[in-house]
């Protein structure tokens, strides 16, 4: 029997059958589908072949399909081992919040390397905008103009008073779309007003902090009434960029990409070569210097390599 896999606890995997029917399911054997140890050999996304137990209820996952991608993360205090999130993906979101909590810009540059890694296109969407002051709105404008200049698609909403959702529900319509960013930016919030009926559980922001608690606390996959899926995933606290060579970063900034080909040397690391073409546009203020700090701080991360 084919199936799905929707939700990924751990040890058990609930698995989409083609009739419609969810199925717990464990694992048999061991599946050895990359190079790098992960923690989970089957992910949300995953297209499965599955056995039914003896007891008709329960199932077994014997065969994995070819992934056509996956999304990998890796956190920076944590072991070497990264954690597939999920695969087959079509599109990641990143829920952004300027505040409760505030999502940085280093880490939204984390996120979008991840993913153009990946070959996952990426959009940014702003949530609680129902919270935003003058000034706040000021600062949103800013950031979105720094991702529409690379070439990164920007929304603003706000899931609780399901402001601007209408834009949303276009971008999801067919596609599967994963749904991250930092614990308490609304990831659940926003699937509940997408998917009404569904009540996924949400969490405060704890008043001290000014973060989320980490209420979602496995990946699960759901169905979109219109078609399509989406990922509701554990908040991320902070983003390893995994399995990165140096010599590749430049190349996962599209604004970079594009201005490399100029550069005097092949080679450049774009760091203080004569005839850098970046360097040049970072002087000529056609670089966003938050995306070229960010370019220098993960080349200098211990997780690239080269
Ligand atoms: N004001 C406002 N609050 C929101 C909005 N969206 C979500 N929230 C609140 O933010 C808090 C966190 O929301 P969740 O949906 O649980 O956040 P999450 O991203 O799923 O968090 P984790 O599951 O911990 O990763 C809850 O108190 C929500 O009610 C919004 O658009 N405006
Ligand atoms: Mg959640
Ligand atoms: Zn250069």
């Amino acid at each position: 029997m084919k199936g799905l896999v929707i939700k990924s606890t751990g040890s058990w995997y609930g698995v989409l059958t083609d009739e419609d029917k969810t199925i717990n399911c464990r694992i048999k054997g061991k599946f050895r589908t990359l190079d790098i140890k992960t923690t989970n050999p089957i992910a949300v996304g995953d297209h499965v072949d599955i056995e039914l137990e003896p007891d008709q209820e329960t199932g077994l996952i014997t065969f994995l399909h070819p992934r056509k991608n996956y999304i990998i993360r890796k956190s920076i205090n944590l072991s070497k081992q990264a954690q597939i999130i999920a695969a087959n993906l079509d599109q990641a979101f990143l829920i952004v919040t300027l505040a409760s909590p505030r999502t940085s810009l280093g880490f939204i540059d984390r996120f979008l390397v991840t993913a153009e890694a990946y070959d996952i296109p990426a959009k940014l969407i702003f949530n609680k905008l129902d919270l935003f002051s003058d000034e706040g709105l000021e600062i949103l404008e800013e950031y979105q103009s720094i991702y529409e200049k690379a070439g990164y698609p920007c929304y603003s909403v706000s899931a609780i008073q399901e402001t601007n959702l209408d834009q949303i529900r276009d971008l999801l319509k067919d596609k599967v779309t994963l749904v991250s960013g930092h614990s308490g930016v609304g990831k659940s919030t926003l699937i509940n007003a997408l998917l009404p009926g569904k009540e996924l559980k949400t969490g405060e922001i704890s008043d001290w902090s000014d973060k989320g608690k980490h209420t979602t606390t496995f990946a699960e996959m759901f169905q979109l009434p219109f078609g399509g899926y989406l990922i509701d995933t554990p908040g991320i606290r902070e983003l390893g960029v995994f399995d990165i060579e140096k010599q590749e970063l430049g190349r996962l900034f599209p604004e970079i990409r594009k201005l490399m080909s100029n550069c005097r040397f092949h080679n450049c690391r774009h760091i203080n070569e004569p005839g850098c073409a970046v360097l040049n546009a970072l002087e000529n203020e056609e670089l966003e210097p938050s995306r070229y700090d960010s370019y220098l701080s993960i080349y200098n991360d211990n997780n690239t390599r080269g």
